[in-house]
């Protein structure tokens, strides 16, 4: 299995599967959730809604999946990082359950590539170098439990992030 790292918008790269940093209501928001949801268009607000309707939504740490809409790829898949509360509320393991729970799902799905953003290092205020060392890591963990990933691509869309990426993937 293959890391990349690529700096952008990540509902302008194809792949198979594109991660969004979703909210547990699945209600769409800012940040890279706004933007999935506006390129993508009405369809992946209305098959989240149906989500939220059968089980309430996406707990954090937990992922689900829609159609991508008009986004080049298949799949989105919605997870949900954890809101930043100092480190003492469980936000590693939940940060590296999102990055484990959406592999686990894609790879179910049969998909070759996938896209992550850098889930909770916006809104929900995680430091952004604990948040990469964790999803370098969980992503290198599992690269040998997966059957059809073929790539993981981490898409950074600020510079900051882009060079804390770079040094760790160096390393
Ligand atoms: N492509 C790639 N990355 C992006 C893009 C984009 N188009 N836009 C922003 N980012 P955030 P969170 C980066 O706030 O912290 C939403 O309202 C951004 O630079 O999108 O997990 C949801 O509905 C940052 O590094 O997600 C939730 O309520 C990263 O994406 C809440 O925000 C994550 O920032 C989730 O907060």
């Amino acid at each position: 299995m293959k890391i990349e790292l690529i700096q952008g918008d990540i509902t302008s790269i194809p792949c198979d599967a594109i991660v969004n940093a979703a909210n547990s209501k699945l209600v769409g928001g800012g940040g890279v959730d706004g933007a999935i949801h506006r390129v993508g268009g009405t369809i992946i607000a209305q098959q989240c809604a149906e989500i939220r309707q059968q089980s309430g939504g996406c707990p954090t740490g937990e992922a689900v999946y829609t159609d991508a809409g008009n986004l080049p790829a298949r799949f989105v898949i919605h997870t949900v990082g954890p809101i930043w509360q100092g480190g003492m509320k469980n936000e590693p393991e939940l940060l590296a359950n999102c990055y484990r729970n959406s592999l686990l799902l894609a790879d179910r799905l049969g998909v070759k590539s996938i896209t992550f953003p850098n889930i909770s290092t916006g809104v929900y205020g995680y430091p952004k170098e604990e948040a990469a060392e964790i999803a370098i890591r969980t992503v290198q963990e599992f690269a040998d439990k997966l059957h059809s990933i073929e790539k993981v691509i981490f898409v950074c869309f600020d510079s900051e992030n882009v060079k804390i990426y770079r040094a760790l993937l160096s390393q």
